[in-house]
């Protein structure tokens, strides 16, 4: 049988010369507000996206204009650390140049939305003199690398928070691109002879790496293509167990792309970690399919090929072989709101941000309180997988001072809320994502109060259920890990899927598909009863469901030649 030739992407980087293509002059060009869709995708690489916003497509349509094209930026913060000068110049970015709001993604970054052409290189200039970056943030690469974001419990937290660190700098590309593009670098003469790692075409498909400290599994470090569990022993980073092949996204009613947790292959010593992962990444890129992208990431090169036949590969270009699993345990994958105090003596205060996006709206002015926060903060901030933001390293002195402002300005929910509320994630989709079916960010806030009554009509109220909410298939919201989750299918309707465990290590199963809210609804309401009235001690909301065999039998896997 003859190989599917490469897709077209391939093509587009093969061409590229290492991410460059024509964007520099796209970007000059004065008569659209967009790119060509060969250097849009090409961008992606540098952190961007074109869009347009969709709630005006249909009306600029009509009046024959153009749609409303507006970048999306995206940076790459590994572990998301951010101080608080890089906060105020992010702050100031969103006012000036997007859409006056700051977006934490579930990747621990910020995206800035609505940021204009002419607009697009002065904002990653500016990020950049916040010696922060953008690239590799979006793309065929490997992706902001994501750790656990509290560093400070103990010295061996410290430690593999460094290890994010080097991941996502040993990991990153080595183009010039971005400097001639943004930085108006040098451009290079004659053929540039860079990316030792990925070469001219860089990976298949998009590549994430996630660090996770039992007993929090805040990164849902199971959704990743590369999983590293920290194992620290008496206050000792240990090493890391290695888990392949983790992955949401899929496609309405293709049953050859699925979401997959990652699969545990041993146990690595940290001095061999930067090898496994750099290892793990060119098995990927040279195994993982090039003409079908739906089947490119790391999940189907593994199902593909078999997961015993993916780590031999792995371990013969080591030259060694991993050491066995080590045990481990996690509690949960949610956020620990409110104040906590670190080894050293310093706290730490974890707010919620609803779907992680500060903005100024009536009297949550949350945008403006973070930027009050970053003007007396002496210590740094810490965006979370779950939207949220740490504000990190406090002396205890301040508390209060932190506090006041943090109630000021309506940031304080963290107290209140009810238990499904602390753990609702919702992506972007609607306005500016291009492939959103139907609400999810905008959604969230008329849903939640339905589902608060409902849940206090069985006492119910304090239950911590995981809600995601995604407004497609792909799942950036890791909707596949939820207890409960709205996947979109078209406008106001959803698949409602349950029964993901607490601690982001059981996927959920399709309950009821193509559903509006109020079926939603009726078909939660007698769940919620038999959960109130029939649950064991502390038994969470998605076990229950399994126990007792609501949810039915497990789907079938797919076979590894569909995929090929
Ligand atoms: Fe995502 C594509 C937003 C995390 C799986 N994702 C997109 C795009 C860029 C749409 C596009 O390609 O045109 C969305 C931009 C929307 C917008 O207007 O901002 C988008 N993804 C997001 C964010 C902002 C969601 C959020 O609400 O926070 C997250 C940004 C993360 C970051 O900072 O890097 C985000 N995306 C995720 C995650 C969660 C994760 O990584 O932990 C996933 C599932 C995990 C995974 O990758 O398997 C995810 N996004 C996808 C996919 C499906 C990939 C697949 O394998 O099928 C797409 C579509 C694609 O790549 O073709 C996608
Ligand atoms: Fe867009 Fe779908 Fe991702 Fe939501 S899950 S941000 S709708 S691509």
């Amino acid at each position: 049988m003859s190989t599917p030739p490469p897709s077209d992407f391939e093509r587009i980087k093969a061409n590229s010369r290492y991410l460059r293509g024509t964007i520099a002059e796209g970007l000059r060009d004065p008569v659209t507000g967009a790119i060509s869709d060969d250097d849009n995708k090409l961008l992606k690489f540098h952190g961007s996206y074109l869009q347009d916003d969709r709630d005006l497509r249909e009306e600029r349509r009509r009046q024959k204009l153009e749609p409303a094209y507006a970048f999306m930026l995206r940076a790459r913060l590994p572990a998301g650390v951010v101080t608080p000068a890089q906060w105020l110049v992010f702050d100031r970015l969103a006012r000036e140049y997007a859409n006056g709001t700051l977006r934490i993604t579930t990747r621990q970054t910020f995206q800035w939305h609505g940021i204009i052409k002419r607009r697009l290189k002065p904002t990653i200039a500016a990020i950049h003199e916040a010696l922060a970056t953008t690239i590799a943030a979006c793309g065929d690469v490997v992706r902001n690398v994501v750790s656990t974001p509290n560093p400070v419990e103990s010295a061996a937290h410290a430690q593999a928070y460094a290890w994010a660190t080097r991941l996502s700098e040993a990991l990153s590309p080595r183009t010039h691109a971005y400097h001639e593009i943004w930085l108006d670098g040098e451009p290079l003469v004659g053929e540039p002879k860079e990316e030792p790692l990925y070469g001219t075409t860089y990976l298949p498909r998009k590549f994430k790496i996630g660090l996770a400290i039992p007993p929090l599994n805040d990164v849902d470090v199971f959704a990743q293509d590369l999983g590293l569990v920290a194992i620290i022993e008496q206050g000792e980073l240990q090493g890391f167990n290695v888990a392949v092949g983790g992955g949401m996204g899929a496609t309405h009613g293709d049953p050859t792309t699925y979401p997959r947790l990652g699969s545990v292959i041993g146990f690595v010593a940290p001095e061999h970690l930067l090898a496994l992962a750099e290892t793990v990444v060119a098995v990927q890129r040279d195994w993982g399919n090039r003409s079908e992208r739906k089947h490119a990431r790391l999940k189907y090169t593994i199902d593909h090929r078999g997961l015993d036949v993916f780590k031999a590969e792995v371990e013969s270009r080591l030259g060694f072989a991993l050491a066995p699993e080590r045990p481990y345990r996690f509690d949960h994958n949610g956020d620990r709101y409110g104040w906590i105090e670190g080894g050293d003596g310093y706290w730490h205060l974890t707010l919620q941000i609803e779907s992680g996006r500060l903005a100024d709206v009536g009297e949550r002015r949350w945008l403006s309180g973070l930027r009050e926060l970053a003007r007396v903060h002496e210590g740094d901030f810490r965006l979370t997988c779950n939207q949220n933001v740490i504000v990190a390293n406090v002396a205890a002195e301040q508390r209060a001072r932190i506090d006041a402002i943090v109630a000021a300005h309506g940031l304080d929910g963290y107290r209140t809320h009810s238990g499904i509320r602390r753990h609702a994630v919702a992506c972007v989709a609607l306005p500016t994502c291009g492939l959103a079916m139907a609400e999810s960010e905008r959604y969230l806030p008329e849903l939640l109060p339905r589902l608060e009554a409902l849940l206090d009509q069985h006492g119910l109220g304090d239950a911590p259920i995981l809600l995601r909410l995604s407004g497609c298939p792909n799942g950036c919201s890791r909707p596949y890990l939820g207890e409960i989750a709205l996947v979109g299918r078209g406008p106001g309707r959803y698949d409602l899927r349950l029964g993901a465990d607490f601690r982001g290590q059981r996927l959920n199963r399709t309950y009821r598909e193509n559903i509006d809210e109020a079926a939603i609804l009726e078909t939660l309401d007698p769940l919620f009863a038999r959960y109130a009235a029939e649950r064991g001690q502390g038994e969470h909301f998605g076990d229950f469901l399994v126990r007792t065999g609501v949810l039915g039998a497990e789907p079938r896997r797919i076979p590894a030649e569909v995929l090929a």
